[in-house]
């Protein structure tokens, strides 16, 4: 690739503006006094490296990169609980501006690490000055306790290379039950949690933007 900056920009843009929306998202929940199903949202293009790296190791060419690389462009909304993550789903469902091509489910089905998550892979078209183009983007949908668990377990994932000691790997597979086990146990208390929040947010303002 000659110019990943300019193959890069599009994407740059599918992320900022999505961020913009999923963020919106939340502040309309706020605005109606309703519990807002997402509590903060992050996105990133993915590095230049990490594309690489990618592209070798599931043999993709440059020609198919954008067809291939289903998460060039990356979006991770955080929810506080499992059932807000089922209702952003339904959420992005109904949007006329994106396009849902795949949909996998890694709450019911752990992946094998412990990881759960819900990823959406969406058609999404940017305006660029040369006209439209359609662009795949990645949304990974997951709880505070999922983030958690996937932030600590990938910064080990850089150290150990994907071939952790078997004691680590097991550890952690505990820690991703034990992490399921707060979000099943958050559900269970979960109108308890709601409604207090409802009377902090009347008494005292939720200052901290997200
Ligand atoms: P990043 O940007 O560093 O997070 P694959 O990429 O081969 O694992 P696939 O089918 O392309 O799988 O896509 P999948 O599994 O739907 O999503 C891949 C992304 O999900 C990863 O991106 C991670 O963000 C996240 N993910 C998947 N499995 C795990 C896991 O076991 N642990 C953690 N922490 N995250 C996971 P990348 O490519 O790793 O890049």
């Amino acid at each position: 690739m000659e110019d990943w900056k300019h193959f890069l920009l599009p994407y740059q843009q599918a992320v900022d503006e999505l961020k913009v929306k999923f963020r919106g998202m939340r502040k309309q929940f706020q605005d109606l006094n309703q519990h807002a199903p997402i509590e903060f949202v992050t996105g990133r293009v993915k590095p230049v490296d990490s594309i690489k790296e990618k592209m070798v190791r599931r043999h993709v060419e440059e020609d198919r990169l954008e067809q291939d690389l289903q998460d060039i462009a990356g979006l991770r909304i955080m929810c506080q609980f499992v059932e807000d993550i089922y209702q952003v789903v339904d959420l992005l469902r109904k949007r006329t501006d994106m396009t849902i091509l795949e949909e996998r489910d890694y709450i019911t089905n752990a992946k094998s690490s412990g990881y759960r998550s819900y990823h959406l892979v969406v058609e999404y078209p940017v305006y660029l000055v040369t006209g439209e183009k359609k662009l795949l983007v990645e949304i990974q949908v997951r709880t505070l306790a999922m983030n958690f668990w996937a932030t600590i377990e990938h910064s080990l994932n850089y150290k150990y290379q994907d071939d952790f000691p078997e004691e680590l790997s097991d550890r952690l597979q505990r820690a991703g039950e034990a992490a399921f086990k707060l979000d099943t146990e958050m559900s269970e208390i979960r109108e308890e949690i709601q409604e207090a929040q409802n009377l902090f947010s009347y008494g005292k303002k939720d200052v901290w933007s997200k």
